[in-house]
C-alpha cells in the first residue's frame, strides 16, 4: 500500500468544544482542514499492531466525504481495520456500543448533534476511546495542541470504499468492514427492556408518536418500534435520514421540534411522544399534553430503575451536570446512593461509569444515559420510559405528578440567547464574575444569594481539574442560577441562563414553569445586564 505524506499548514482554530470540534461545513471543506485534524487525533493515540478504529456518523451532510478521507488516513495510520457503519451511518449510542462490544481501539464520529445540516450548517468530528466514551479533557487538550504543530498527514493510496454493502474488503492486510448500523443497538436494547410488556402495552392501543426529525435515529427507530415492537407505521414521523435534516434544526425541544408538540398538545393527542436529535444522543419526553424535563425525566427513571429489566438490582449511584436540577439528588437520597455533580457535556461522566460509580446519568439538555454505553441515548431513555410506562399503567402525567408529591418539584427553566457577539458575551461573564463579592448576602425580592462561584470540578477517579465550568448564583432557600456560555455552538456565541427553585408545596405543582420562575428570571436579567450588554430582550429558545 502507498502512503503519501501532504504537506499542510496548521489551523489554529480546531479546539474541540463540549462535544467534538464543530464547524461550518465550508470551513471543513477547506483543503487539509478535516485531515489536519484526524490526524492530530492520530498523532496522539499509541497503537497496538491489531487496531481497530470504529467510524460512522449522524447521516449529514459532508459525511459521506469525510468517511472515505478517513478510511484513507486510518490505513496509512497502522489501524489494521475500520469498522463503519453501512451508508456511513452509526448514532452516537450505537457508535459507542460497537466500540465496547468489538473492543475496538477508539471511534470517530462525524456529527455536529444538534445543529443544523447543510451545505451552509455544521459539521463535526470526535474521537471516542475503547471504553465507547468522548474522549476527556487530557486527550483533546492533546489533539488541539497537535493541530497548532502539524505539517503533514499520512494518507494511503487505497480506492474509495463502497460503504453500502455490507462485508468485508481487505487491501494490503488492512481491512474495511461495512456492518449494520442498527442491528447491535437494536439486540442491546432487547436484552435491557421487557419488549414484551412493551409490545403488550402498544398492542392494548396506547398510542405513541415518535419524531426522528429527519436525523439519525430514523432507522433506529423503525426497527425498535414498528418490527420489534408492533407499533404502527404512522407511530413515526421525520424518520427518513435526509442529508440537511430536512433544512431543521434537529435539537428535541419545545422549539425545535413544535410539531411533534403541537400534536401532543393537540386533540386526539397520542398518550406518548418523543424526539431524538441529529445524532441520536438526545432524547423529549411528552405525555398527552405534557411536557416532561430532562432533570424530571432523570429524577424518574432513576426512581423507578428497578422496573426495567436491565437495573432491576438496583442502581450503584447516579450523576448529572451541575446545571441539570437536584430532583435526581432528592431521588439519589431516598435511596441511600450517590449522586455526582460533574461539569456539562458527557466526557465527565466516562470515568465515574468505568469505576462502577454510577449506573444513570443525565444532563438538562435532553441527554440522558447509563452505563449500557458511555454516550447519552435518546432511544434508551424513550424505551425507560415505555418500560416504565407499561409496568406502572399509568399516564405519563400521574407518574411525574406522584413523583412531585413525593419528593417536591424542583422548577426548572434554561433561557438560551443565541448568536450574541462573542464580546457581547463575554462581558455579560466578565460583568457577572466581577461582582460574585458585592452580590453575596444581597436581597432581590424575596430571594437572598448565599454564594456565588465559578463551577470547578476534581474527577475523583483521576483527579483531573476541570475550572470555570459555569458560575452559580446560590440562594439561601436552595434557588439558583447559573449563567455559561456555550461550547457547541459555531457562530457567535450563546449565553445559557439554568434557573431553579424548589418547591415542595403540592398545590403549586401545577404551576407553569416560566409563571413560577417568573420573578428569578427578572433577577437573572438584572444582576447579568443582559439586556444592556446585548440588546436583547428575549431568549432564542427557552426549554
Ligand atoms: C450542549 C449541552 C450539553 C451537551 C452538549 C453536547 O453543550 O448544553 O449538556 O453535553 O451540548 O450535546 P453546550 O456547551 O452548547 O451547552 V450533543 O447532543 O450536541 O452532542
Ligand atoms: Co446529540
Amino acid at each position: 500500500m502507498h502512503i503519501n505524506h501532504i504537506q499542510s499548514q496548521a489551523f489554529l482554530d480546531q479546539k474541540p468544544g463540549t462535544s467534538g470540534l464543530r464547524k461550518k461545513v465550508k470551513v471543513f471543506q477547506q483543503a487539509h482542514y478535516l485531515e489536519n485534524f484526524v490526524q492530530s487525533i492520530f498523532d496522539t493515540l499509541e497503537l497496538p499492531t491489531d487496531a481497530t478504529l470504529t467510524l460512522g456518523g449522524d447521516g449529514r451532510f459532508y459525511n459521506r466525504v469525510a468517511i472515505q478521507t478517513i478510511i484513507k488516513m486510518a490505513a496509512a495510520n497502522g489501524f489494521a481495520k475500520v469498522i463503519v457503519g453501512q451508508g456511513g451511518i452509526l448514532s452516537t449510542p450505537a457508535a459507542s456500543h460497537v466500540i465496547r462490544k468489538y473492543q475496538t481501539f477508539g471511534g470517530i464520529i462525524l456529527s455536529a448533534s444538534h445543529n443544523p445540516a447543510g451545505p451552509e450548517e455544521d459539521f463535526g468530528i470526535k474521537y471516542n476511546t475503547a471504553n465507547g466514551g468522548p474522549a476527556p479533557e487530557k486527550i483533546t487538550e492533546a489533539i488541539f495542541a497537535k493541530t497548532k504543530t502539524i505539517s503533514e498527514y499520512k494518507i494511503a493510496d487505497i480506492p474509495q470504499i463502497d460503504i453500502e454493502k455490507l462485508g468485508e474488503t481487505n487491501l494490503d492486510g488492512f481491512t474495511v468492514q461495512v456492518i449494520d448500523p442498527v442491528r447491535d443497538y437494536a439486540d442491546l436494547m432487547a436484552n435491557m427492556f421487557d419488549f414484551s410488556a412493551i409490545k403488550k402495552l402498544i398492542a392494548s392501543g396506547f398510542n405513541i408518536k415518535f419524531d426522528g426529525m429527519h436525523a439519525v435515529t430514523g432507522p433506529y427507530a423503525k426497527e425498535i418500534f414498528i418490527n420489534r415492537l408492533g407499533a404502527p407505521s404512522n407511530s413515526l414521523m421525520n424518520c427518513d435520514v435526509s442529508e440537511t435534516f430536512g433544512g431543521g434544526h434537529p435539537d428535541p425541544n419545545l422549539t425545535y421540534a413544535h410539531d411533534l408538540v403541537e400534536i401532543l398538545y393537540g386533540n386526539a393527542a397520542p398518550d406518548f411522544g418523543a424526539a431524538s436529535d441529529g445524532d441520536g444522543d438526545r432524547n423529549m419526553i411528552l405525555g398527552k399534553g405534557f411536557f416532561v424535563t430532562p432533570s424530571d425525566s432523570l429524577a424518574i427513571i432513576a426512581a423507578n430503575a428497578t422496573l426495567i429489566p436491565a437495573y432491576k438490582q438496583g442502581v450503584a449511584g447516579v450523576a448529572r451536570s451541575m446545571p441539570t436540577s437536584g430532583a435526581v439528588d432528592r431521588v439519589a437520597q431516598k435511596l441511600n446512593i450517590p449522586c455526582y455533580e460533574t461539569p456539562t457535556g458527557w466526557k465527565f461522566f466516562g470515568n465515574l461509569m468505568d469505576a462502577d460509580k454510577v449506573t444513570l446519568c443525565g444532563e438538562e439538555s435532553f441527554g440522558t444515559g447509563s452505563n449500557h454505553v458511555r454516550e447519552k441515548d435518546g432511544l434508551w431513555a424513550v424505551l425507560s420510559w415505555l418500560n416504565i410506562l407499561a409496568a406502572k399503567q399509568q399516564s405519563v402525567e400521574s407518574i411525574v405528578k406522584a413523583h412531585w408529591a413525593e419528593y417536591g418539584r424542583n422548577v426548572y427553566s434554561r433561557h438560551d440567547f443565541e448568536n450574541i457577539p462573542t464580546d457581547a458575551a463575554n462581558s455579560v461573564i466578565d460583568h457577572l464574575r466581577g461582582n460574585f463579592g458585592a452580590m453575596t448576602g444581597q436581597s432581590f425580592g424575596r430571594y437572598i444569594v448565599k454564594t456565588c462561584d465559578d463551577f470547578s470540578y476534581t474527577d475523583s477517579i483521576d483527579g483531573s481539574i476541570s475550572t470555570k465550568q459555569g458560575l452559580r448564583i446560590l440562594f439561601e432557600d436552595g434557588s439558583r442560577i447559573v449563567f455559561r456560555l456555550s461550547g457547541t455552538g459555531t457562530e457567535g456565541a450563546t449565553i445559557r441562563i439554568y434557573l431553579e427553585a424548589f418547591e415542595p408545596d403540592v398545590t403549586k405543582h401545577h404551576l407553569d414553569a416560566q409563571e413560577a420562575l417568573a420573578e428569578m428570571i427578572q433577577i437573572a436579567l438584572q444582576i447579568s445586564q443582559l439586556r444592556e450588554k446585548t440588546g436583547r430582550e428575549k431568549p432564542t429558545v427557552i426549554t
